[in-house]
């Protein structure tokens, strides 16, 4: 007891230690107050520091102290972070692929028999999963609930208890549908985010079903694609569906981290068509400058085009302020992917005139300095186009690089499954599959020091059903029978005619 008393002393002696230190502070503030106008309107340091403090504790700053582990071995960025997948096709599974590579364990739902629909899009192998299906869903868990049967419901609500994030890109209002509403999950778990990716924002056309290409459509991309006489064309990069599954990530990743000072999940919506805006940003850019006169960088100002009221297709033109474009390379009669892409960036044009043959270009006043360049762009490429034509566009670019000049080979997808460099870094993976035996999929394209990716196959439908209901949500052996009596995880016989 007495001890007791004793430790409580030295806080009351510390305090009154405090209280001295900060009446001597506020004294000193009040002298330099005195002695100047600007300093009054702050507050005294010695307030200002606890708040600055608290401030970085609430953003998690500073804490907790630096691991002590190697790099890479003290887990996984987002370890601990359950994520409830109702995603299906590419968008979404795009988007919780991202998480499960960052240590996120993702349980995937899905309808019993049949499952993702890409599972069997576009099938290679008979009877084993998709390409489609296997290189969006790796490291992620399976576990198949109807979720119209009603104690499908029940799991899915202990799910929705259980989880961090539950994210979706079902066409809009069928997460409703289910008895999953926004007012219902928040009140089932407060702290729970719900992310989903829809094809337009609020608006005329927020009802509307959406695909890959609607998007690049519908987000300014493919009016901005082509060739100026041609028609607008739709790339082959999946920008509106793995890009908005990108986006998607991102608001998860931030409300996760918003939650650690809040305490409260929110909704986080990633349209299409404003991805696709987002990764078209620089043509609207191009639309607001054409108020101001032409695109002096797009080929069509230097063949005398005059410009219309918005933004044209602009071929292989660079987007950006220094002018490139698509040219042949040693063979390219029979291979269509011998092309380089070669910048002629100002710092190097003179490297460029040596290299081509045309040194007399550095002093010619058509030349030499970039704006002179412009009305010339196609009379300029058709010439480095000579040079780059007796090269193989490896040779092209080992050349050019020696002279820090910018290009690019048109590597074919062959060329870059086999690429070892990208083998070497995890970029590309090849996986095992018990249906399928061993396949290549994408890594992890973001590279982290202390969060070491790990690619594992994706999961067969339903495998870790039991498993779930088990370990994750505590049913008993005895329920878990009920459960597959019910039909809520079994498929019915419509499913199975669907399925089969
Ligand atoms: N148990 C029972 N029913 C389930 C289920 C489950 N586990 N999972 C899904 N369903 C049901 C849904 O409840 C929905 O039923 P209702 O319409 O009766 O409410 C039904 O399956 C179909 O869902 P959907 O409308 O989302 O699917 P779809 O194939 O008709 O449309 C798509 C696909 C992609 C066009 C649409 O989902 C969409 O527009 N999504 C948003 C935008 C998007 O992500 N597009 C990119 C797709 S990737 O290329």
């Amino acid at each position: 007891m007495a001890k007791k008393q004793k430790k409580a002393a030295k806080p009351a002696k510390k305090a009154s230690k405090k209280a001295a230190a900060k009446s001597v502070r506020k004294i000193a503030a009040k002298k330099v107050a005195r002695k100047t106008t600007k300093l009054t309107a702050r507050r005294p340091a010695a307030k200002a520091a606890p708040k600055a403090a608290k401030r970085a504790a609430r953003n998690g700053i500073g804490t907790p102290r630096p691991s002590a582990r190697p790099y890479g071995q003290a887990g996984k960025a987002l370890d601990g972070v359950r994520i409830l997948d109702f995603t299906h096709v590419q968008s979404g599974p795009t988007c919780t692929q991202l998480l499960a590579f960052m240590g996120a364990d993702v349980i995937k739902v899905e309808r019993p028999g049949v499952g993702d629909i890409t599972r069997g899009q576009l099938r290679d192998v008979k009877g084993a999963d998709s390409l489609y299906f296997t290189m969006l869903n790796g490291n992620k868990r399976s576990i198949t609930i109807d979720s119209k049967n009603p104690k499908g419901k029940e799991i899915l609500e202990r799910l929705v208890k259980h989880c961090d994030v539950l994210v979706e890109n079902f066409a809009p209002g069928a997460l409703d549908r289910m008895g999953l509403t926004w007012e219902h999950i928040h009140k089932l778990n407060p702290r729970m985010i719900v992310a989903s990716v829809k094809g337009f924002g609020p608006g005329p056309y927020e009802d509307c079903k959406v695909y890959e290409n609607v998007a690049q459509c519908a987000g300014g991309s493919a009016s901005t694609t082509g060739f100026r006489d041609g028609p607008p064309l739709v790339t082959g990069a999946q920008i509106g569906d793995s890009g908005t599954g990108l986006h998607l990530a991102f608001g998860i990743v931030s409300a996760l981290y918003q939650r650690v000072r809040t305490g409260r999940g929110q909704r986080v919506l990633a349209a299409m068509q404003d991805g696709v805006l987002n990764l078209a940003r620089v043509k609207l850019r191009d639309q607001q400058r054409l108020k101001h006169g032409p695109l002096t960088e797009y080929s069509q100002y230097g063949e005398g085009v005059p410009f219309g009221d918005s933004v044209p297709r602009a071929g292989n033109d660079s987007g950006g302020g220094q002018p490139g474009w698509i040219l042949k390379c040693k063979g390219w009669e029979t291979d269509p992917n011998a092309y380089v892409y070669f910048i002629t960036q100002a710092p190097v044009w003179e490297a460029i005139c040596d290299l081509i043959g045309k040194p007399e270009w550095k002093t010619h006043p058509d030349y030499a300095k970039p704006p002179a360049r412009l009305p010339r762009l196609k009379h300029i490429f058709a010439t480095i186009e000579q040079w780059t034509m007796t090269k193989t566009k490896f040779e092209v670019m080992e050349t050019c690089n020696k002279h820090d000049i910018p290009v690019g080979p048109i590597l074919s997808m062959k060329e870059i499954a086999e690429e070892k460099s990208l083998r070497d870094t995890g970029t590309v993976v090849e996986v095992d599959h018990p249906a399928r035996g061993k396949y290549l999929t994408v890594g992890n394209p973001v590279k982290m020091s202390d969060s070491i990716t790990e690619v594992t196959r994706s999961p067969l439908l339903g495998e870790h059903t039991e498993e779930i209901l088990a370990k994750e949500l505590g049913y008993s052996k005895a329920e878990i029978e009920a459960i597959k009596q019910s039909g809520a995880i079994t498929p019915e016989e419509k499913g199975r005619a669907e399925a089969a």
